[in-house]
């Protein structure tokens, strides 16, 4: 997707503090942290949300859970606990229509969320 902004820190053209990358999938700094440690793990394919997801690019999601996992573990969040968050469409508060899931930890987090 050319107008895709995620779709171009996957291709380099814009900057991000990434964190991890493999084939697949990509994760950086969001840059509007909601959190001590906020990552955006997001498939390098452009998939808009969950909407999208299908019997041909599922394997991705059970993958970007690993990646979390592992940051997680990297970030010294794993054993005090950590939120992951993907929004899905306009009401779901989906502002970047590729898919992304949020890492969020280093703080308590609320419930219900906003
Ligand atoms: O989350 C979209 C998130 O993407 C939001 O937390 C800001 C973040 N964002 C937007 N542009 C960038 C760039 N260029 N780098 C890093 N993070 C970015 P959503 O769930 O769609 O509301």
């Amino acid at each position: 997707m050319n107008d895709c902004i995620f779709c171009k820190i996957v291709k380099g053209e814009i900057p991000a503090n990434k964190v991890y990358e493999d084939e697949k999938v990509i994760a950086f700094e969001d840059i509007e942290p909601q959190a001590p440690v906020h990552i955006l793990v997001i498939p390098k394919e452009h998939i808009t949300s969950i909407n999208d997801i299908n019997e041909e690019n599922s394997d991705i999601i059970g993958h970007i859970h690993l990646v979390i996992k592992t940051i997680a573990k990297e970030k010294g969040i794993n054993e005090k606990g950590y939120r992951v968050v993907t929004n899905s469409g306009k009401e779901g508060g989906q502002t970047v229509f590729h898919l992304h899931y949020h890492l969020l930890g280093g703080r308590n987090m609320m419930w219900p969320p906003g």
